[in-house]
């Protein structure tokens, strides 16, 4: 059996926009992920260029900040065995121009940058992400009422 992790989700706006975001979650409790702690915002355009900075130096860092700042995003914390590798199949390859149906990028994504999700690469990836956009008060705060 593999590890209990956490993961990072994010439904990003354009999947947010189309009113996919309830299916997306119904989708990671269905596959026994837990949804730990959950939250609706706007990244500012200094938090979006924060979160992908690994990618700065990309040639589609400039729109890919600009599409993550176009509405809102639904980020969650997904818990579970190998939630790392669970949300990624889930997910689907990056390109949702490539993803097969049946996944979250093939179903509600368009290409390789409206793609629907952002999904943790790997657990101490995961730990960075998660602290980005929750506090250790808030994900307690939903164990906590997991367990009543
Ligand atoms: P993934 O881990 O599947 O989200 O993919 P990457 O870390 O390689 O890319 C992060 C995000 O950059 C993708 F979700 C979308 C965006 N991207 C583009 O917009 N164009 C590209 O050519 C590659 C990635």
């Amino acid at each position: 059996m593999a590890e209990i992790e956490r993961t990072l989700s994010i439904v990003k706006p354009d999947a947010v926009s189309k009113g996919a975001t309830g299916e997306i979650l119904r989708r990671f409790e269905e596959a026994g992920l837990q949804i730990v702690a959950l939250k609706k915002l706007c990244l500012t355009e200094e938090q979006a260029r924060g979160f992908y900075a690994v990618h700065r130096d990309r040639p589609f860092y400039r729109d890919l900040v600009k599409f993550m700042t176009s509405g809102p995003v639904v980020a969650s914390v997904l818990e579970g065995a190998g939630a790392v590798a669970r949300n990624r199949e889930l997910m689907g390859p990056t390109d949702s121009g490539r993803a097969p149906p049946g996944t979250i990028r093939g179903d509600f994504g368009t290409d390789i940058e409206r793609n629907a999700v952002h999904g943790s690469d790997g657990p101490e990836t995961a730990r960075v992400e998660i602290a980005f956009f929750f506090n250790a008060m808030e994900i307690q705060a939903a164990v906590e009422a997991r367990a009543d």
